[in-house]
């Protein structure tokens, strides 16, 4: 097995082990609640915690004597579609393809960012980094340490500038250089700042000044090592910039897993990478079955 899978099903065992407990038995009155309760403790959301229930309650209703696994499967399924969509398929016409990636402070902006132009140049597009977080001085440095490490350059301003600026120099840059993908790293921030999240709205206008359509993707990093409040800063975000896509990192720690069906379901914007520890090859496109299945332990 695939060792991000690996680290995937160990970050979620604790959501695992306590819905296959559930799943295991057949559905009374009592395994139904608590089914329930596992998946809203899960953070997956009232609305699927609801629909999950209904289809394994169905499940049994119309096969008494389902197979081993057979409940867990059905819940599964409820999961995967709920995650699903259809995969990322970047246009490469529109190149450079630029990427802008927002969230609150550590969500994993930052190493996304590094780990996404790991992943495109190993595609055969080359990268360029963008490090608009000017607001730290050490945010800049870090990226650029990335950006040694992996052999991407990385357009940035001094601390303080304008993150608008650095972003339409990246773009320009990238344009110039012929590079396939911007990826704009951003400054941490809380959603609740407006004045914070007008200047997203302007990192984006600007990057648009750069190169028509930019920023091309719109992505949240979310930290899925939290839980269900990631729904409403999703929503802010969303609102602030009109995301297309959301990033869920850190999913190798003590995360219950459910807030990515939670966010994607009220945003209605897909999951599109999923982070799964430190090194450069830790992010996987997310596999909706495969993620689905390591939530109910399968
Ligand atoms: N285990 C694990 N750690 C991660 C993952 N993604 C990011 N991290 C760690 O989380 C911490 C914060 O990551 P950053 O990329 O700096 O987060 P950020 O969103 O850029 O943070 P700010 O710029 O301060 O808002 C770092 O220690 C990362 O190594 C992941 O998928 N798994
Ligand atoms: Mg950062």
């Amino acid at each position: 097995m695939a060792g991000w899978l690996d680290r995937l099903r160990a970050g979620l065992s604790r959501t695992a082990d306590s819905l296959a407990s559930v799943l295991g038995r057949p559905l009374d009155a009592r395994s139904a609640r608590l089914l329930e309760e596992g998946l809203l403790a899960a953070d997956l959301g009232p609305e699927t915690a609801a629909e999950v229930v209904a289809a394994v309650a169905e499940a049994w209703r119309r096969e008494p004597a389902l197979r081993s696994g057979g409940a867990a499967e059905v819940a599964a399924a409820v999961l995967a579609r709920r995650l699903g969509g259809s995969p990322w398929r970047p246009d490469w016409s529109a190149a450079p393809l630029v990427i802008l990636l927002v969230g609150v402070n550590g969500a994993g902006k930052t190493t996304t960012a590094a780990k996404l132009a790991h992943r495109l140049q190993a595609e055969g597009h080359p990268a360029l980094l963008g490090a608009c977080d000017t607001f730290r001085a050490a945010a800049g440095a870090q990226l650029e340490a990335w950006a040694t490490r992996l052999g991407v350059p990385v357009v940035g301003g001094q601390p303080g500038a304008d993150p608008a600026a650095v972003a339409f120099d990246a773009v320009a840059a990238g344009r110039a250089r012929g590079a396939h993908a911007v990826l704009l790293d951003s400054a941490g921030r809380l959603h609740t700042k407006a004045h914070l999240m007008e200047e997203l709205r302007k990192v984006a206008r600007v990057a648009g000044k750069a190169h028509p359509g930019a920023p091309h993707e719109r992505w949240l990093v979310v930290d899925g090592s939290l839980g269900a409040n990631s729904i409403e800063q999703a929503k802010v975000f969303h609102e602030a910039v009109g995301l297309t896509g959301l990033v869920v990192t850190k999913l190798d720690g003590a995360g219950k897993g459910g807030a990515a069906v939670g966010i994607a379901r009220a945003t209605g914007v897909p999951v599109r990478f999923i982070g799964v520890g430190e090194a450069p090859d830790d992010l996987q496109p997310l596999d909706p079955e495969a993620y689905a299945r390591a939530l109910v332990g399968l």
